[in-house]
């Protein structure tokens, strides 16, 4: 066991404990980002990986989470259990220490892989210090442990209750309102990492009560990510049936992917470090299309499907219609980027190339049907690129003076300082004339978009970039698409989308968002995307009126003004505003209320878009009905 605190003397040692609690309570956000649901339900997934760590190291099989209807979680699982020996150098229990003392949880052990980095990491003892109670039953050595604690300090001894034959920990707490915005969890948030870590580690059973809404879900795959690669398929047309599962190990990083091409144009890569999402990739990333691209060009050749005078594939061209999740395990890995999510360790790249490029290619040789299909595809993909490398030329910009190269149909703003431009894109012309008559000239653009615009989930690029539409928003934007984007080059920090408040308006929404994700995916990440919101109603009663923006809005008026005498116009389309109308309740900054469009979860919003915009009618159609109330909610989980 590795030196935990300085001092032996105990009043000393209790000092620090305070201090240390002090400081998390004084200062939330540095410890799990923020005091808002997301730091909230860090808290869940700080105690769960705890947890997920004894699953990794082979010692866990089971993780009980229960939502209890007192606002408090529990966490339990049947791992070792928490040391309770008594700890030499403070002479408290293990446990305690671990909860109590900052940083000195996480270090009981070293070199096994544990879930550390980014946000996490930060232990136990932050979580305890954020609670208004914690209380921790450990069973281990025969018996069973009992300890209470109030906003991170011991409110009782750790006492033996009982006796035990098995072993485990249980944490249950409370997060505390005094430092918590709002202390309710959301079932759906800690549903989605619970299921995601079923997926990636293969036969751990993971459970989900709900106490509240009775309500209670169970994970267990037997074939891990291959599952969860079978999962983010289930609404795509898979060019082979089974997915392509390789494992191994090099300098002691574990490397395991799962692999299905389907006959769609987009890339789904999700990689993971020790069940970390690492969004922004990195060196496992790296390592896995250095192999893709190396293994298929070297099949091609061989198999005489790459002809002699073609040259060779593009990483991208072999990557078109690909589904991938990739995980590595690894001690002590080191994160870097922006968000702490880019796998910085130099060997995850060998050890990924290497796994994957033995594999693959005893893949490849054992299956002929599926190597050719899958290099025949990525022949097509890299014709069309080709294509496409010729209109995108057209619509790259490639300086701020160029005025001329903006699309004919944008009405531009006055200022040339992107901070405070808004470009508008407005369904229908009608529309669009009111919105370039009532806007701000000097900081607001208008651009129209007529009649039905490209599925750009259904298309290849060159097909997209034909499109005059869509060629108009990526000119007027500024910033090029896929690897060209530059986001620098924006020409606006707000693109609102502006559409009718009916089903047409909804899906010209939807079209222009996946768009977006699929190909300015960075444009969503920096909040540059929003929703104006329009009304529905308007009521007058002589010269009073009253804006209302949905059905609630309207029970609460007529609740507060009653319903006598009140005249209701319900606005079916923009078109059938006035301008100054529109300017009043759209889009004047002073008044108006803007959506912004997060992609909070790459993998959720990846699914939605698929379901939405794919191929296949029925799983759009159970979507739709089963989500028709949460419709309103679409943009903010997308
Ligand atoms: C330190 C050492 C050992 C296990 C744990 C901590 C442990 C902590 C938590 C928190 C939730 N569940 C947990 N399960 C285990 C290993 C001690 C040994 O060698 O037996």
């Amino acid at each position: 066991m590795k030196e935990i605190v300085k001092h032996t003397d105990y009043d000393e040692n209790q000092i620090q404990v305070l201090e240390g609690l002090e400081a998390v309570r004084r200062r939330p956000g540095m410890y799990i980002g923020s005091t808002g649901p997301r730091g909230l339900h860090h808290l869940v997934v700080e105690v769960v990986d705890n947890s997920v760590d004894e699953a990794m190291a082979g010692e866990c099989s089971r993780i009980a989470v229960t939502l209890h209807d007192d606002h408090s979680v529990s966490i339990a699982d049947n791992g070792r259990g928490f040391p309770v020996k008594i700890h030499a150098k403070t002479g408290r229990p293990a446990v305690e220490v671990a909860l109590t003392v900052l940083h000195a949880g996480s270090k009981f052990e070293e070199g096994v892989y544990k879930v550390s980095g980014g946000l996490h990491g930060v232990g136990v003892t932050v979580v305890n210090a954020l609670s208004e109670w914690l209380e921790v039953w450990v069973k281990r050595d025969g018996g069973e442990y009992h300890q209470r604690y109030k906003k991170g300090k011991p409110a009782s001894d750790l006492k033996r209750i009982g006796e035990s034959d098995t072993t485990g920990t249980c944490i249950r707490f409370k997060p505390d309102p005094e430092i918590f915005e709002e202390i309710e969890f959301s079932f759906d948030t800690i549903n989605q990492r619970l299921r995601e870590l079923a997926f990636l580690n293969k036969g751990l059973y993971i459970e989900l009560n709900d106490q509240l809404q009775e309500h209670k879900v169970t994970y267990e795959y037997s074939g891990g990510i291959l599952h969860f690669v079978e999962h983010l398929n289930r609404n795509r047309d898979p060019l082979h049936k089974k997915p392509i599962y390789c494992e191994g190990r090099r300098d002691n990083i574990e490397v395991e992917a799962a692999l299905q091409y389907t006959d769609s144009y987009t890339e789904t890569i999700f990689s993971f470090a020790n069940t970390i999402r690492t969004t922004e990739g990195g060196t496992h990333e790296a390592g896995l299309k250095t192999a893709l691209t190396r293994v298929f060009n070297d099949y091609g050749r061989k198999h005489n499907i790459l002809k002699e005078n073609q040259s060779n594939l593009s990483g991208e061209d072999i990557r078109e219609g690909l589904t991938c999740v990739l995980h590595v395990k690894l001690p002590d890995p080191q994160f870097e980027g922006q968000t702490k999510t880019k796998l910085g360790t130099t060997e995850a790249m060998g050890a990924v190339n290497s796994v994957l490029g033995e594999q693959l290619s005893i893949f490849l040789e054992e299956n002929p049907n599926v190597a050719k299909k899958i290099v025949e595809k990525a022949v097509t993909a890299s014709r069309a690129r080709e294509a496409a490398r010729q209109a995108r030329e057209l619509t790259r910009r490639k300086n701020s003076l160029e005025v001329t190269a903006l699309p004919g149909k944008l009405t531009d703003c006055a200022s040339r300082d992107p901070a405070e431009s808004e470009l508008f894109l407005v369904e229908g012309d009608s529309a669009g004339g009111n919105a370039k008559q009532g806007r701000d000239r000097r900081t607001q653009a208008i651009l129209p978009l007529r009649g039905k615009l490209l599925n750009v989930e259904k298309a290849r690029l060159d097909r997209i970039l034909n499109h005059e539409e869509i060629r108009a928003i990526i000119t007027a934007i500024g910033t090029g698409i896929g690897e060209d984007f530059d986001l620098r080059k924006a020409r606006y920090h707000k693109i609102v989308i502006m559409t009718d408040a009916d089903v047409d308006g909804a899906h010209i929404r939807t079209l222009l968002l996946t768009f977006f994700y699929r190909f300015m995916p960075q444009l969503l990440e920096n909040g540059y995307i929003y929703i104006a919101q329009p009304p529905l109603y308007m009521m007058r009663k002589g010269k009073k009126s009253h804006y209302l923006h949905s059905d609630m809005q309207l029970e609460g008026f007529y609740k507060k003004h009653g319903r006598k005498g009140w005249q209701i116009q319900r606005y079916k389309g923009l078109g059938e505003m006035s301008r100054d109308q529109l300017w009043e309740t759209t889009m004047d900054p002073s008044v108006r209320t803007l959506l912004r469009v997060a992609v909070n979860d790459a993998i959720l919003a990846d699914d939605i878009f698929t379901v939405l915009m794919g191929e296949k009618v029925e799983p759009r159609r159970a979507f739709i009905q089963d989500n028709a109330k949460k419709v309103r909610n679409l943009d903010t989980i997308g």
